[in-house]
């Protein structure tokens, strides 16, 4: 790989963005950033300049470009197998959890927009989205169960891997809106909440100016 670089949306907003640049700070590979702000009037034309589907987060190796959260995350497991357990039934099992994080919770996304910079009263999750919002607390657990007792460590596989990448933004929407979650799910939030690489993106996201006002719901707390 030569030097890389990440395309990435505002970090207030941008979920999507932060699962592969999570990954890349866990794997402590050395990268450039290149952000881009959403919902700008240039913003289309600005994500083109690197993006074949429109859409950020896309990865720039050399004259390679790779898009797709999840596509990021399999291009770098080519090079740093660190990306998924070791343990062929875990892997098979963090795979699953991603792309199904990948492919769906579309309610819960939705109705809880990512905003890692506040914490917002008052968004009362429709039944759709508390049946996903379940489906996330019961593979957390799944995940969980799953690991061998030599696996130590308090991410869905004990160490950091590609699943916690994709399920960070989801335990810090479930902190921005109040969601009730069961022990389990609360202390996984906090493993979240409390890593040093997510401080450091929530840190750059507070330091941001723009609003976007479709992705501000409920009532801001403080
Ligand atoms: N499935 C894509 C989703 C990427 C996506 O929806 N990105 C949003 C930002 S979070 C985007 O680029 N939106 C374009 C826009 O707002 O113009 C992935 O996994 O990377």
């Amino acid at each position: 790989m030569s030097a890389l670089t990440l395309v990435i949306g505002n970090k207030t907003y941008s979920s999507w963005s932060l699962r592969p640049w999570l990954l890349l700070r866990h794997l402590g590979v050395t990268f450039q950033e290149i952000s881009v702000p959403l919902h700008a009037p240039d913003t289309a034309t600005q994500i083109a300049r690197y993006s074949p589907s429109g859409r950020v987060p896309v990865l720039l190796d050399g004259d390679r470009v790779i898009w797709e959260s999840l596509a990021i995350g399999e291009y770098l497991a080519e090079r740093y197998p660190a990306v998924w357990p070791v343990d062929v039934h875990e892997r098979a099992l963090a795979r699953s959890a991603a792309s199904e994080m990948h492919a769906g919770f579309a309610a819960l996304r939705e109705e809880l927009p990512f905003n890692c910079r506040s914490r917002r009263a008052g968004v009362v999750p429709s039944l759709a989205a508390q049946t996903e919002i379940e489906r996330v607390v019961a593979l957390w657990s799944t995940c969980r169960q799953a690991i061998g007792d030599d696996e130590e460590g308090p991410w869905l596989f004990g160490r950091f891997t590609c699943a916690d990448a994709m399920f960070a933004p989801v335990a810090l929407r479930f902190h921005t809106y109040g969601i009730a979650l069961p022990e389990l799910a609360t202390r996984y939030v906090d493993t979240v909440r409390q890593d040093i690489h997510v401080q450091a993106w929530i840190h750059a996201a507070c330091a941001e100016t723009a609003i976007i006002p479709e992705e501000e719901r409920g009532e801001p707390m403080d």
